[in-house]
């Protein structure tokens, strides 16, 4: 049978042809000459053997009855590929399902092999990541990153001919990270340019992109889609995106994001990526300032749509909400209510498959990423493809996402505050109390969190095509903080052992304004931070919890994903999970930059009653560990309560600040993030 490994090395050097050497131990496929696209099959004996030389390993490839292919072909090798496109997430659907329905793992690698050099390589990777994790035969394997794959979206192109130069004219072993330069996609004539360092980071669009591959919104195996509470999930992880940007702002000096809530207004914020398309051989194309969104006519996409289909939807959401209920596609009644009313707005919002209408409610968020995306071009009149914003891996650069999901995230909201508020008594724990909160990095002043820049090495050669091989790393900065510890002193009076749920967060304490914040604004910028598990003793507890272990994040080695180093023991549970354990918030951006002078923010911890919270299921060898933004891989959300809980309503009446929300089993600190403008080198 064929090495379920062997598949990973489909994925590098996306644009080169299949039978070309790939890995670190020389491999290639024995490639049948009938699967051999029309330009290399007169002369695959000639190409085939010149790449044959230094082969360390030859991968049989059985040649088999190809399924039918024309669907996933359809798209062109060179175009852009967006799943926010219904065209395209059809075509990939077609793809993935073949993938999935392959017998055996050899069959799989035959169509997989034959598919490489015919259909879009963007698609491909996208349909064989997804098939390999829903295949119960393949689900153990870690999916290199994305940006190892398609180091084109997430670096200044001007890095690539360096990184050319330097593999091409110097020997592995002696070449020299290439940096990446910092704060290079705009001046500071543009005030949005201050949030490059988020908006860019690596670490928080593989997040995003990573997120989107483990909750796809449309597939034909609907199983593949239909996640526990995944459009619930969809609106709290963006949501708090949004808490952790509009943080960000404030640690710029900036207010916090607009809603793009008039669709007929121009986008004041313009973005120029400066990345070239490896794929279409393209810049990604700018969007200037105060650009409008237009009706979109565009024939090749199959994409006719005007901005009054995206207001109808939405005025019908906000009636939906408004009125308590939805409408399905058989006339039924749906109710928006306490336990399932976000879950359900979430998959009409976005909208994913599970939508009970799509006629009614249409496609409001992902059309939202479309037209922004085209809006420099509506007709194709220019045949230009779509901006960043229009992909998942590249969407959160641009100052426009925030805008659209601030918005998402204020209809969400507007079904949220209709709920009852929490009451004291939902809230307390009674017998518990607490009764300290302090955090401390090693060796600094209590209550002060510290951020300072960073600069770290990646290997992009996996994705460098028509280049020498080797390592080629390019150098990048990014945020990060010290480490910290919480410790929490928590009194249990009850006179016998409990377990309780400790969930952790913090928001600024003042608003732009530099006033207080009302609880009712100020929950709107509580970012998670963690949440987890502990058992409390009759009498006076200690915990201490580093900001490491955080249940939103994934350490800094497994975003970037080196997959030659920091893996898993072969064979280990935890070798089975790395792959869902690629999704998670990247643990160098768990806190807001912070200011120089400090920002001051209220650190909230809660721990609420655990036999109210707590899910029974078996999560032995499961990746739970960033489980606040990604769930647990074929798992109950592993929370009973609605996600952002406890701030995710309006707090009850008398609660306006958040002092006068406290229960005894809750309690808050003030915490300063201060930012040191100095830059740090990794250690290896
Ligand atoms: Cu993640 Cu709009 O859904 O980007």
């Amino acid at each position: 049978m064929a090495d379920t490994k062997n598949l990973l090395l489909l994925f590098e050097h996306p644009t080169e042809p299949v039978f070309m050497d790939k890995g670190k131990k020389v491999t290639v496929f024995d490639v049948p000459d009938s699967y051999l696209t029309d330009r290399y099959r007169p002369i695959s004996n000639e190409v085939q053997s010149r790449v044959g030389e230094k082969v360390e390993q030859r991968v049989p490839v059985r040649e088999i009855s190809i399924p039918d292919l024309r669907i996933p072909m359809s798209l062109g090798r060179e175009e852009q590929f967006s799943l926010f496109i219904p065209k395209h997430r059809r075509i990939a659907a077609r793809l993935i399902d073949i993938f999935v329905n392959m017998r055996s793992v050899d069959d799989l690698q035959s169509v997989a092999v034959y598919a490489r050099d015919r259909v879009n390589p963007v698609m491909f990777n996208y349909a064989l990541s997804v098939a390999l994790l829903h295949r119960p035969d393949t689900q153990g394997l870690d999916l290199p990153s994305f940006a190892q794959s398609f180091p084109d979206r997430f670096v200044d192109s001007q890095v690539f001919r360096e990184l050319r130069e330097e593999s091409f004219v110097v020997q592995p072993g002696s070449r020299m990270p290439i940096v990446i330069p910092r704060d290079y996609t705009a001046s500071d004539l543009e005030p949005e340019h201050r949030l490059w360092y988020f908006r860019e980071d690596l670490g928080v669009n593989l997040h995003h992109w990573h997120w989107h591959l483990v909750y796809p919104f449309e597939a034909s195996d609907r199983s593949i889609v239909d996640k526990d509470r995944r459009g619930e999930l969809f609106y709290y992880m963006h949501e708090q995106v949004m808490a952790r940007y509009n943080m960000e702002r404030f640690s710029n000096n900036l207010a916090r994001t607009q809603p793009f809530n008039n669709l007929r207004e121009p986008i004041a914020e313009g973005y120029f990526p400066k990345m070239d398309s490896l794929v279409s051989s393209r810049a990604w194309p700018p969007r200037f300032d105060n650009t409008r969104l237009g009706d979109l006519n565009r024939e090749q996409d199959q994409i006719n749509l005007e901005v009054a289909d995206l207001e109808r939807w939405r005025d019908r959401i906000y009636e939906a909400i408004h009125q308590g209920f939805v409408m399905d596609e058989r006339g039924q009644r749906v109710e928006l209510d306490e336990a399932r009313g976000i879950d359900i707005l979430g998959n009409i919002l976005e909208s994913s498959i599970l939508s009970p209408n799509r006629t009614l409610y249409g496609d409001l968020h992902n059309f939202g990423h479309v037209f922004i995306s085209y809006s420099h071009d509506t007709n194709n009149k220019h045949l230009e493809s779509f901006g960043v914003i229009g992909d998942s891996s590249t969407a959160m650069r641009d100052p426009a996402f925030y805008r659209w999901h601030a918005y998402i995230d204020r209809i969400f909201q507007e079904h949220k505050t209709r709920l009852p508020a929490y009451t004291d008594t939902q809230l307390n724990y009674s017998g518990i109390s607490i009764t300290g909160v302090q955090v401390a990095s090693n060796g600094t002043q209590p209550n002060v969190l510290t951020t300072f820049w960073q600069q770290s090495d990646m290997d992009l050669s996996r994705g460098f095509d028509f280049t020498p091989r080797g390592n080629v790393f390019a150098r990048f900065t990014h945020l990060t903080h010290l480490p910290f510890t919480y410790t929490i002193n928590v009194n249990n009076d009850g006179g016998a052992q409990r377990f309780g749920y400790v969930r952790i967060f913090m928001a600024p304490k003042n608003d732009e304004r530099g006033q207080p914040m009302l609880l009712r604004e100020q929950r709107l910028m509580m970012v998670e931070l963690d949440k987890f598990v502990v058992s409390l003793n009759p009498g006076p507890n200690t915990i201490r919890r580093r900001s490491t272990e955080s249940s939103v994040t994934i350490p800094f080695e497994r975003t970037f994903r080196n997959l030659d180093a920091n893996r898993p023991a072969a064979g280990s549970a935890e070798e089975l999970e790395f792959n869902f354990c690629g999704c998670g918030w990247p643990n160098h951006m768990l806190i807001a930059k912070g200011l120089p002078e400090g920002l001051r923010c209220d650190l909230f911890v809660m721990v609420s009653n655990y036999e109210n919270d707590r899910i029974d299921q078996q999560l032995v060898g499961r990746c739970s560990d960033a489980a606040s933004y990604c769930g647990v891989r074929d798992r109950l959300y592993p929370d009973r309560q609605s996600m952002g809980y406890p701030f995710d309503r309006l707090p009850r009446t008398g609660a306006d600040r958040l002092v006068n929300f406290l229960t005894p089993n809750m309690s808050i600190v003030d915490v300063s993030i201060r930012h040191e403008n100095r830059v740090a080198n990794r250690q290896a």
